[in-house]
């Protein structure tokens, strides 16, 4: 309901109408919105109020919007916690959601100086270089670049391997043991390429991640860069105050 004599401004009850729409499902994820004209005649509103709600919507994540198609309900974000060192498939089976890959390339490179140094090998050592487009619910959520050092005897990971969960593999066939990691989050846009693995517009926000891990000998054995979509993808973390 949209009150006209209400001190609130009618582009913020409006889009408080549409967010109560989706909370309550009467507008789905994925399904448009109806038009600004739509939305014009049914309130006897203004197309800039109408737009402004939209905007605001599109700019706290409920809607997003596709060129020249129209506007659409977002879908909820997937929550990563922050504790814990996990891989991608358990973490989105663990919050109900069916893992997917695509490999892009799997290849045998050269660590340069500065994987080197980060996986603690010579410069110059062969290392396996995997990229992949990680999905959730066949949705495309991180472009993922992994470098994997030869602790695993790099051979022995294949295209079959990198389709499925590389951590699975080293710990259930290979017996290895991932012990711990450290990883630094930053906030970014999209470049071309990896919009074009995400599905995204150039430009768009993204979440970078980079994370070492190691094993229990304390050797790093993957250094991993990924690109999140901003807009299906939330951080969160439990924190207690240190008395
Ligand atoms: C996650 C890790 C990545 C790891 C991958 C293994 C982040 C930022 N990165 O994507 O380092 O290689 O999981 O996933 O979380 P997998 O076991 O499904 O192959």
């Amino acid at each position: 309901m949209i009150h006209k004599n209400s001190p609130l401004p009618i582009y913020h009850q409006l889009a408080e109408a549409i967010k109560k729409e989706i909370q309550t499902r009467q507008l789905l994820p994925g399904e448009m919105i109806p038009s600004e004209r739509e939305y014009t005649e049914k309130y006897e509103i203004s197309r800039m109020t109408v737009r402004q709600a939209v905007t605001n919507l599109v700019n706290e994540g409920y809607l997003y919007r596709q060129r020249g198609i129209g506007t659409f309900v977002a879908h909820q974000k997937i929550e990563h916690p922050l504790q814990g060192l996990t891989g991608f498939s358990e973490d989105m089976q663990s919050r109900g959601h069916e893992p997917g890959t695509r490999v892009v390339s799997l290849a045998k490179v050269e660590a340069d100086l500065e994987l080197s140094a980060k996986l603690e090998v010579k410069a110059g050592t062969p290392i396996l270089e995997l990229k992949r487009i990680r999905l959730a619910d066949a949705l495309p959520m991180a472009y993922e670049t992994v470098y994997l050092s030869k602790v695993l005897s790099p051979g022995r990971v294949t295209e079959e391997m990198a389709l499925t969960s590389i951590y699975g593999f080293l710990e259930k066939t290979f017996g290895l043991k991932i012990k711990n990691g450290s990883q630094s989050i930053e906030a970014s846009i999209a470049q071309k390429l990896e919009a074009d693995m995400l599905g995204i517009a150039e430009g768009e926000p993204v979440l970078r991640i980079e994370r070492i891990s190691r094993l229990d000998n304390n050797k790093p054995f993957e250094v991993a860069n990924s690109v999140y979509r901003a807009d299906r993808y939330k951080l969160t973390v439990d924190m207690e105050r240190q008395s």
